[in-house]
């Protein structure tokens, strides 16, 4: 029993002992637990401020991201702005290009529409003219008319005056006497032959009568064609009349002077330039006066022609001739200009002029045969003819 027990006692020692050193190793292990935790504690802390610092570094990486995303975009942006600008500049070009074009259009259009225009106004004019020449044509072919109702009635006057002589001669039974009636050319109708008339109480005379430019029943008074005739004469001579009723000549104030005394006269003047081209100028009232007022051209009435009325100055102005200086000049017109005219200072025609073979513009000379208003001054003039016929209007 007692070995038991000392077994068992010493068992339970051991056992007690056993546990003692178990404590001892818990503790240890408790302590060495605490330093663990410690260090965990430190280790939080540190990773905590790396945590930070990370947490810092990643936003500045973000910041950084950021700032490069930005500067991508601004980049990016610049480059749009830049094609952008590109695209604009082109496009502007363009617009200009479009406007230059539109106003080079518009341009061409009007110039286009002003040539139209012009055209028109041409084909106008042109008509105008054909319309004015068949009107004149009509004036004239109605002054024909009444010219021919004239020759009718002058005829039936003759025939009946014919008669009356004819029973005069039977009553009488003398011998003819050599008369006629004829006035002016108007009694031989659509004549251009030389024709004998009687104005008045004085002598008959013979005239070239002319039907050709304005109807008929003209006398011719003056005509220039060929210069075979010489024009720079004196007064008698102007006076008188010269040269040859076929060809050239000039009436005579004395005969001019009593004819447009008879009856009111119109004037046709008829000149032809070198290049065959023609023109005319009309008056309706001429009026010659007589020798004791120097044959003054007293009237000329209203113009009407396509020639210009050149001898608007020559009116109310005296004849004069290289012996017989009546214009209104210091110097004497009829010597400066060769010829006898209707001088003033000395005026825009000068129709008995000096005769020139060719078609030429003497500058500063007077002396050729000009009419100012048709071809300009110091143009000579290839061909005249100075016609008179009764008013026909004024013989009611
Ligand atoms: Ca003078």
């Amino acid at each position: 029993m007692t070995k038991t027990f000392h077994v068992l006692l010493l068992i339970s020692i051991f056992q007690v002992l056993n546990v003692q050193a178990n404590l001892l190793e818990i503790l240890q292990i408790q302590n060495k637990l605490k330093k663990s935790y410690n260090d965990i504690e430190k280790l939080q802390a540190t990773y905590k401020t790396k945590l930070k610092e990370a947490i810092t570094r990643e936003n500045e990486n973000a910041s950084q991201d950021l700032k490069s995303q930005i500067n991508d975009e601004l980049i990016k942006c610049r480059e749009e702005n830049s094609a952008f600008e590109v695209l604009n500049k082109i496009y502007a070009e363009q617009i200009e290009d479009l406007q230059r074009k539109t106003t080079i259009d518009s341009d061409a259009i009007l110039k286009e529409k002003q040539l139209l225009i012009d055209e028109g106004l041409e084909t106008i004019s042109s008509y105008t003219t054909i319309i004015n020449e068949q009107a004149k044509q009509i004036e004239l072919l109605k002054e024909d008319l009444q010219v021919k109702d004239q020759i009718i009635f002058h005829l039936e006057t003759k025939t009946k005056d014919i008669t009356d002589k004819f029973k005069n001669l039977e009553d009488l039974s003398t011998t003819s006497i050599t008369e006629t009636d004829d006035t002016s050319c108007l009694a031989f109708g659509d004549s251009n032959d030389v024709h004998l008339i009687k104005i008045d109480d004085g002598e008959a005379f013979e005239v070239p009568c002319e039907s050709r430019f304005a109807g008929n029943g003209w006398t011719v008074i003056q005509r220039r064609l060929d210069g075979s005739v010489k024009f720079n004469r004196n007064w008698l001579e102007y006076k008188e009349g010269f040269g040859n009723l076929s060809g050239e000549f000039f009436i005579g104030l004395e005969k001019l002077h009593r004819m447009t005394v008879a009856r009111p006269h119109e004037l046709y003047i008829h000149l032809i330039n070198f290049h065959n081209e023609s023109s005319y100028a009309h008056y309706d009232n001429i009026v010659i006066d007589g020798e004791s007022e120097l044959y003054t051209l007293r009237g000329l009435g209203t113009f009407e022609g396509t020639a210009g009325d050149s001898m608007r100055d020559n009116e109310q102005q005296k004849f004069s001739t290289y012996d017989r200086d009546n214009d209104l000049s210091e110097a004497s017109c009829a010597v400066n200009c060769l010829g006898g005219w209707w001088y003033n200072k000395c005026g825009s025609s000068n129709l008995n002029g000096q005769y020139t073979q060719q078609d030429d513009y003497y500058d500063n000379t007077d002396f050729g045969i000009y009419w100012d208003e048709w071809l300009g001054p110091g143009y000579t003039m290839k061909a005249v003819q100075m016609l008179i016929r009764p008013k026909i209007n004024t013989e009611k």
